[in-house]
């Protein structure tokens, strides 16, 4: 099974996160942060990755420490979960729109880190959530996960639609890129033999 369960504890944050790769999208999110617990429920929903994510974080402060550590984990476990990666598609694209926004992602399970970030919000804000938080989350998930990921909000006029668009375009590349290929099943997908 291609599951991991990872728990990360610091002064700023104490996080659990559980995940199944071969799942139906099952969400459970506590984060402590509303909008990011709505945000998560999309990427758990639309990459059918099952995802129980637990933060008790210091939001007294901020949102921020939640939101990076989250993405911290959430990568930590999706590496673990893919172990050597062995007979998965690797790469995943989606073009998703929402409304108004339109955001494109195209992202390689590498194991090397690179985070493309083309998506600028109007606001500064949504509700109480700061919408640079959103960069930051996928920047820690792609330095944790080693995934090479480039996500471009092509078009959008409200923050909302953009941050939920940027995430469901991220879990439809990651069903593609983590999903087994039936006629590769036994192989690593590189020409060096690791990922
Ligand atoms: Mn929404």
């Amino acid at each position: 099974m291609r599951t991991a369960s990872i728990t990360r504890k610091t002064a700023e944050t104490d996080i659990s996160v559980e995940v199944a790769l071969d799942g139906t999208g099952a969400y459970d999110m506590a984060t402590g942060v509303g909008f990011f617990d709505h945000m998560l429920d999309q990427l758990a929903r639309h990459s059918l990755i099952d995802m129980k994510i637990r933060c008790a974080g210091d939001t007294h402060i901020d949102d921020h420490h939640s939101v990076e550590d989250v993405g911290i984990a959430l990568g930590q476990a999706l590496a673990q979960a893919l172990g050597d990666k062995r007979g998965i598609r690797r790469y995943g694209a989606y073009l998703l729109p929402m409304d108004d926004a339109l955001v494109r992602c195209a992202l390689d399970l590498s194991g090397r880190p690179y985070l493309v970030w083309n998506v600028d919000f109007p606001t500064a804000k949504i509700g109480s959530f700061d919408t640079e938080l959103v960069r930051e989350f996928f920047q820690a998930l792609s330095t944790h996960g080693g995934i090479t990921l480039h996500v471009d909000a092509i078009h959008g006029i409200n923050s909302h639609h953009i941050a939920e668009a940027a995430f469901k375009s991220v879990a439809r590349a990651l069903r593609e890129a983590v999903e087994t290929d039936p006629r590769k099943a036994d192989a690593i997908p590189s020409t060096k033999g690791a990922l």
